[in-house]
């Protein structure tokens, strides 16, 4: 197997996903260490400034959803999507929900303020993530691509801003994603959390 190098910069949620996803399937990842207000090293491998990057071999895979899914199709075992083709297109439609239309919130609120429709619409699609974990340990039942794709966004809702972290994205998603004490979403943080990463 070729070294797999990922470029990464710190607190990063889309880095995050990659070290869940490789962690599980226990794909080594030798990490490159990139300075957020220095992205040279990141624009020289990919030609665009956002992190993570794969780089194995000759091969050069950006953006965290297509690096899942390179994953995915490179090391089948253990799976991160349901074999059943119908399942593993339910799985598929969910992460793409949440990457274009769940992140859209959270990202207008932390570069032009809050709305009340944008607050209403974080605390809603909270209820969403509840409803999945009805009776159910992870999204859409054995943990996988979904749990990967949304943790690292809706840990700061449980687990609040780590120590350093001062990024204005990270605390709109611990402020405006309030839980009730009883939300499946604390213990699914914490069942997430405890998976490995690379
Ligand atoms: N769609 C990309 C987004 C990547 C992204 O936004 N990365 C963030 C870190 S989580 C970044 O590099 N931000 C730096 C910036 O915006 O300058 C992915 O999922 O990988």
């Amino acid at each position: 197997m070729d070294l797999i190098r990922v470029y990464r910069i710190p607190f990063s949620t889309n880095v995050e996903r990659v070290a869940l996803a490789a962690g599980h399937k226990g794909v080594p990842i030798e990490w490159v260490d990139v300075d957020a207000d220095d992205r040279s090293p990141v624009e020289a491998v990919s030609g665009q400034r956002l992190v993570p990057i794969l780089v194995t071999g000759d091969e050069v895979v950006a953006d965290s959803p297509a690096i899942l899914e390179w994953l995915e199709a490179r090391f089948p075992d253990p799976p991160l999507l349901p074999r059943d083709p119908a399942r593993r297109a339910e799985v598929r439609v969910f992460a793409d929900w949440f990457n274009r239309v769940w992140k859209r919130a959270p990202n207008e609120i932390a570069d032009h303020g809050a709305t009340d429709s944008l607050s209403a619409e974080m605390r809603a699609h909270v209820e969403i993530f509840e409803a999945l974990l009805q009776d159910r340990d992870y999204l859409f039942g054995d943990f996988g691509l979904a749990d990967v794709t949304a943790f690292p966004f809706l840990k700061y809702a449980v687990l609040g801003l780590p120590p350093d972290d001062d990024e204005l994205f990270h605390r709109v998603l611990v402020e405006y994603q309030p839980l009730r004490g009883d939300s499946p979403l604390h213990a699914w943080v914490l069942r997430v959390d405890a998976h490995p990463r690379s």
